[in-house]
C-alpha cells in the first residue's frame, strides 16, 4: 500500500468503536525490573507508570531457588531506601482499584527449578505457603506464572512437566483461597503468561482445567517473528492467512481448547522487530535477511526498536508500509526492516478485541511505550489507545474484581521525602544493555533450528546483589544478645525489639539490621521509615 493509502488507513482506524458494553475488561501491564537501567531517557522507574492506565502491574520477574520465591534486583526488595516493589505499591495510593502482581520467571529463568519444584505435592506445598507470605508481606495482589514452557523439550521441560503445571496451579488457587477464608481478604489473584504458537500450547497445557485455576490467560501474541528468522516477518500481526503465528488465531485457538474468552488478555508488544535485509530492493514481508536490525540507541538490543525509539527514528526516516493482509504496519530504509504497532494498528487490535468479546489486553511492556512524551510528542501513546478503547477515565477495574473508588488522594505525605529515592540510583557496574533482554523472549520458538545462541542470556548476573550490600555503614554495633531474631525467617520484616528506629531484614534466617535515617522510624504496618510521629513504637 502506498503512503497515501496508508494515512487514510490510519485515520480509518483511529476511531475505536466504543458501542456500549456491560464488560469489564482488563488492561494488564508487565513492567521490566531492568528498564531502571536503560540509559538516558529511557531509564524507568515505578513512578514513571501512570496508574490509570492499567488494571493490574505485573512485576517482572523474581526467581525461584528450590522451592521459595526470590527478588532477582538488588534493590527490588528493600526497605530503606524504598525498593522498587514498595515504590510500585505506592501507585496504589492514587489508584486503589489498581491490582499489582508478581511474576515469577521468564524467559532467562528457564524451566529447571519449575519443574523440580512442581515436582512433588510437597515440594509446591512450600511453594504455596511461602508464596503466600511472600507476596502477602509486601502487599502483592496475586501471582503471574511465567514458565516459559512447562512440557517444552526444546528448553529441557519433559512431557510430565504439563500435568504438573496444572497441578500448581492448582495447588496455588486452592491455597489462595483457604488464605482468604482464613484471613477475611480479598483472595489473591493467579495468572500465566502462555505461549501463541499452538505446537507449544499442546505439549504443555491442559487448558480447560487450567482455566478453571487461572483469573487472568496473558497470551504473548508477540514476538511472532523475528530475527531468528530467515525472512521479514511481522512481530505481532493481527492476521495471517499464510500461518497459525498471528494475533486472532492464537487467541481464537486458546478459546477453542476451553479457556473462556474473559479471562484471556491479548498480548501486544509496545516495540517492534527488526532486520537487515539481504537486499534492500526487496523489501517486503518475507523478503530474506541477514540477520536483526540495527540496535536502538536506548535498547541496545540487536532486532529491537522500542516503540519510543519507533517515534524518534523510524516513524519519520523510514518508509511506511501497511501490510492488508497481516493488518499490521512496517517500515524499511536502506537495509533496515522493522515490524511494530502504532496507534492504529493498536486500535484496531482493539476493535477485534472487542467485537470477539476477549476478557482484555495484556502490554510487554509498559517502559517500552513513550512515557515521557519526549520521542513522539504525547505520553503514553500506545497505552492511552487501551485505555481509551477498553477502560472508562478512571482506570476501572477488570472483569475479575470489584471495582473500588479513589476514596481520598492521599498523595506520598507519609513518607519523608528523602527516603524516597536514593540519590545513586544506579550502581555503575551492573548496568549493560548487553546482559539481558529488553523484551522477553521468543514465544513462538519453533521447535528445532532457529534460534541463534546469541538471543539467550545466558550470564546470569553474578549473585553480588545480596543483603551484604544492602547495608548502610552506620550500624548499631550487634542485635541484642540471644535474640535471634531471624530465626526460622525465610523472608521478612521485623521491628527490632528495642529500638523503635531500627528494623531487620531476615533472608533466610540471616539477620540484616538497618537504622532508618535521623528523624524517622520504622513503620512496621506500611515497611518503611516513617516521620517519626507516625510510628506508634516510637510515641509512648
Ligand atoms: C480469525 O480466527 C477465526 C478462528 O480461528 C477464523 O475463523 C477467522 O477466519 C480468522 N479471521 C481472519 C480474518 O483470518
Ligand atoms: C536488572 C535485572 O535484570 N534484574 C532482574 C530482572 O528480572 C530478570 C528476569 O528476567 C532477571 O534476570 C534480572 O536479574
Amino acid at each position: 500500500m502506498s503512503c497515501v493509502g496508508y494515512l487514510i488507513a490510519a485515520c480509518l482506524l483511529a476511531f475505536c468503536a466504543k458501542e456500549v458494553t456491560s464488560q469489564n475488561f482488563n488492561v494488564v501491564c508487565y513492567y521490566a525490573n531492568w528498564s531502571q537501567y536503560r540509559i538516558g531517557r529511557g531509564q524507568f522507574f515505578p513512578e514513571d507508570i501512570d496508574p490509570f492506565l492499567c488494571t493490574h502491574i505485573i512485576y517482572s520477574f523474581a526467581f525461584l531457588q528450590g522451592n521459595i520465591l526470590i527478588p532477582t534486583e538488588w534493590n527490588d526488595d528493600t526497605v530503606y531506601p524504598p525498593g522498587l516493589y514498595g515504590r510500585m505499591m505506592s501507585l496504589k495510593q492514587r489508584n486503589p482499584n489498581l491490582k499489582v502482581l508478581l511474576a515469577v520467571g521468564g524467559w532467562s529463568m528457564g524451566t529447571q527449578t519449575f519443574s523440580a519444584m512442581s515436582s512433588t505435592a510437597a515440594n509446591r506445598k512450600e511453594f504455596v505457603s511461602s508464596t503466600i507470605n511472600f507476596l502477602r508481606s509486601r502487599d502483592f495482589d496475586g501471582l503471574d506464572l511465567d514458565w516459559e514452557y512447562p512440557g517444552w523439550g526444546p528448553r529441557g521441560s519433559p512431557p510430565q512437566d504439563r500435568r504438573r503445571f496444572t497441578l500448581l496451579c492448582r495447588d496455588l488457587r486452592r491455597g489462595f483461597e483457604t488464605e482468604a477464608r482464613e484471613t477475611g481478604r480479598p483472595r489473591l489473584q493467579l495468572t500465566a503468561a502462555v505461549p501463541a504458537n499452538p505446537a507449544i500450547v499442546d505439549s504443555g497445557y491442559e487448558v480447560p482445567e487450567l482455566s478453571d485455576y487461572l483469573d487472568i490467560i496473558n497470551i504473548m501474541a508477540y514476538d511472532l517473528h523475528g530475527a531468528w528468522d530467515p525472512v521479514t516477518g511481522h512481530n505481532s500481526p493481527l492476521y495471517d492467512s499464510a500461518s497459525v503465528l498471528n494475533v486472532n488465531y492464537t487467541a481464537n485457538y486458546w478459546n477453542q481448547k476451553g479457556a473462556p474468552k474473559s479471562k484471556i488478555a491479548v498480548g501486544m508488544p509496545m516495540y517492534g522487530r527488526s532486520f537487515t535485509l539481504a537486499n534492500p530492493q526487496n523489501n517486503g514481508v518475507g523478503a530474506p535477511v541477514t540477520g536483526g536490525g540495527r540496535a536502538g540507541p536506548v535498547s541496545g538490543e540487536k532486532g529491537i526498536l522500542l516503540f519510543y525509539e519507533l517515534c524518534s527514528g523510524v516513524l519519520n526516516r523510514y518508509t511506511p508500509q501497511y501490510s492488508d493482509a497481516l493488518q499490521a504496519p512496517y517500515s524499511y530504509s536502506g537495509d533496515q526492516w522493522v515490524g511494530y504497532d502504532d496507534k492504529s494498528s493498536i486500535t484496531n487490535k482493539m476493535n477485534w478485541l472487542r467485537r470477539q468479546g476477549f476478557g482484555g489486553g495484556m502490554v510487554w511492556s509498559v517502559d517500552q511505550d513513550d512515557f515521557s512524551g519526549e520521542s513522539c510528542g504525547e505520553k503514553y501513546p500506545l497505552m492511552n489507545v487501551i485505555k481509551s478503547c477498553l477502560l472508562d477515565r478512571d482506570g476501572y477495574v477488570g472483569n475479575v474484581f470489584n471495582r473500588k473508588r479513589p476514596t481520598t488522594r492521599r498523595p506520598t505525605t507519609r513518607r519523608p521525602t528523602t527516603t524516597r529515592r536514593p540519590t545513586t540510583r544506579r550502581p555503575t557496574t551492573r548496568r549493560p544493555t548487553t546482559r539481558r533482554p529488553t523484551t522477553r523472549r521468543p514465544t513462538t520458538r519453533r521447535p528445532t533450528t532457529r534460534r541463534p545462541t546469541t538471543r539467550r542470556p545466558t550470564t546470569r548476573r553474578p549473585t553480588t546483589r545480596r543483603p551484604t550490600t544492602r547495608r548502610p555503614t552506620t550500624r548499631r554495633p550487634d542485635p541484642p544478645i540471644g535474640a535471634n531474631i531471624c530465626e526460622g525467617e525465610i523472608v521478612a520484616w521485623v521491628p527490632d525489639p528495642f529500638v523503635c528506629t531500627s528494623y531487620h531484614i531476615c533472608v533466610f534466617g540471616i539477620d540484616y539490621p538497618f537504622d532508618c535515617p535521623p528523624g524517622t522510624g520504622y513503620n512496621a504496618t506500611q515497611r518503611l521509615c516513617d516521620f517519626i510521629d507516625q510510628v506508634s513504637t516510637c510515641n509512648f
